[in-house]
């Protein structure tokens, strides 16, 4: 089969080297968990315990990662999660709080946690083989650090494609002396769903190295272009995603069988949006009503009205709203993809008839937000300041065959970026492919050319787009492509403090 997409997917302008290529077919020979995770580099044993310093709260709890059956609207799926649900129990503290976490993992597999966006110590970033042992099968693991910045994150394994399972949940860091002027918080995670559905997340990665793209069953293909949704002068994303899902959920529940978020009239609510999907970009939009979006990726903006905006892999986006009266659908809309319907929570604050499955949200036909469009607050600015150092990123590689990659290699063949203690850091970032990426730096913020502040930003086909970090965190950190199959084929480097 060819198509004109296919062969547009096909282009390799970033072009990877055999090395990518010997580096994929190891992978691809390797147990079906571990994928092209890098293999253990040195052994880290048991993280050595740290203590709270004088006067810092400590907040302690404990997971447990199992197996467990959910029921996705009368539909049964196996799954691996924190606990019997999906998303995991909401982690909450306050900024500057000593966090210790244990992991209790009752997978038949390895395991980590990844904190996404949290500014901690390197120990804790929840890397196998970077920062610390995989967690195995059976054993325990404790996490301890310092959450310093407020915020909507939230966490997931950093292994294999276990981040497309039930292994996700949120952490809100609150900021004690903010005024919170609102009533009530929601806290809204967007996921597209497959693990128990016949097949894992495990076996998708593994059918699309095979294939070498999405041509097979299962996966997306052709004709499945970002073109057919709202928006559709402004659609920027070109191919978003590889996988076809047949569910999309906001907090573990499919649009057949919705949360309904009930609150009163007039009532001013915080809500909390995490992207918590491996393939797919939501639009986002609540019907009848506008947002007032407030924070990306944790970090104030200048507040900006809107009707529906973009949420990116990784990406989280806090935004206040003043509920009218009636049943209204909160719909996000994958995009790009043309089956598996729409992910959607009902918000009542009184009378009327609940929204059906594929209700929409007008405003998602209108202006849609891209994020990395808002402003920052003048609090949140990274302080100007001429790089020290700059270096070049490049975003490689494609769907046929499928093989992504940094700097002209998949991870593990490409050479860590470095930087040293103290430095403003510059990276300029040139997406290379046809598809859109989300990338991801751990351990920092980045500020774009605007100033504002994030840890994670959607790259559009073809764009480049300057990023400055503050060299502050010494360790061994990542940074990759949030769309995890992306990921597990190559596509993250590592950023080395020399
Ligand atoms: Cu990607």
């Amino acid at each position: 089969m060819t198509s004109p997409r296919l062969s547009r997917r096909n282009l390799l302008i970033g072009s990877l080297g055999v090395a990518a290529t010997a580096a994929l077919a190891a992978c691809s020979g390797g147990s079906s968990q571990t994928g092209p995770t890098p293999a253990v580099t040195r052994p880290f044993g048991a993280p050595a315990p740290i203590q709270p310093s004088a006067g810092q709260q400590v907040v302690e709890n404990s997971l447990v990662a199992r197996q467990t059956t959910v029921d996705l609207a009368g539909q049964q799926v196996s799954t691996w999660a924190y606990g019997d649900a999906f998303p995991g129990p909401l982690l909450r503290a306050n900024a500057g709080d000593f966090l210790r976490i244990t992991l209790d993992n009752q997978l038949p597999a390895d395991t980590s946690i990844h904190w996404h966006g949290i500014r901690l110590r390197n120990a804790a970033d929840g890397v196998p083989g970077v920062t610390q042992d995989p967690i195995r099968a059976g054993e325990k693991y404790v996490y301890e650090f310092t959450a310093p910045d407020p915020g909507t994150y939230f966490f997931h394994p950093h292994t294999g494609v276990q981040l497309d399972r039930g292994l996700y949940a949120p952490l809100i860091i609150d900021d004690p002396h903010e005024p919170g002027n609102y009533d009530a918080e929601w806290v809204i995670v967007l996921d597209d769903w497959i693990d128990g559905t016949g097949t894992t997340p495990d076996d998708v990665l593994a059918k699309l190295i095979a294939d070498g793209g999405p041509t097979a069953g299962g996966m997306s293909g052709m004709g499945h272009g970002g073109m057919n949704h709202g928006a559709m002068g402004t659609a920027p994303w070109g191919d978003a995603g590889d996988v076809t899902y047949p569910h999309f959920l906001i907090n573990g529940r499919p649009p057949k069988d919705p949360q309904v978020l009930t609150a009163t009239p007039y009532q001013k609510v915080r809500l909390r949006f995490i992207n918590a999907a491996s393939d797919t970009i939501f639009s986002v939009a609540l019907g009848g009503h506008r947002m007032t979006i407030t924070h990306a990726d944790g970090h104030a903006v200048n507040p900006t009205e809107v009707g529906a905006f973009y949420i990116g892999m990784g990406e989280r986006y806090d935004a206040i709203v003043t509920l009218g009266d009636g049943a209204f659908p909160l719909v996000a809309r994958p995009f790009g993809k043309t089956s598996g319907g729409q992910a959607m929570a009902v918000v009542r604050t009184g009378s009327g008839s609940a929204p059906d499955a594929d209700a929409t949200a007008t405003e998602l036909a209108g202006n849609v937000l891209i994020g990395s469009q808002l402003s920052p607050a003048e609090s949140a600015k990274l302080p100007s300041r001429a790089p020290d150092v700059t270096v070049g990123l490049s975003l490689d590689g494609s769907m046929q065959p499928y093989q992504w990659g940094m700097n002209g290699a998949a991870y593990g063949a490409n050479k860590p970026l470095t930087v040293k203690q103290g430095q403003r850091m510059r990276i300029n970032v040139q997406n290379a492919t046809m598809m859109t990426h989300p990338v991801h730096l751990h351990g920092h913020t980045f500020a774009l050319p605007s100033g504002l502040r994030k840890d994670t930003v959607l790259m559009a086909p073809m764009q480049s787009l300057a990023i400055d970090l503050e060299a502050d965190n010494p360790g061994d950190w990542m940074i990759h492509c949030h769309n995890i199959y992306h990921a597990e084929a190559g596509m993250m480097i590592a950023l080395k403090y020399a």
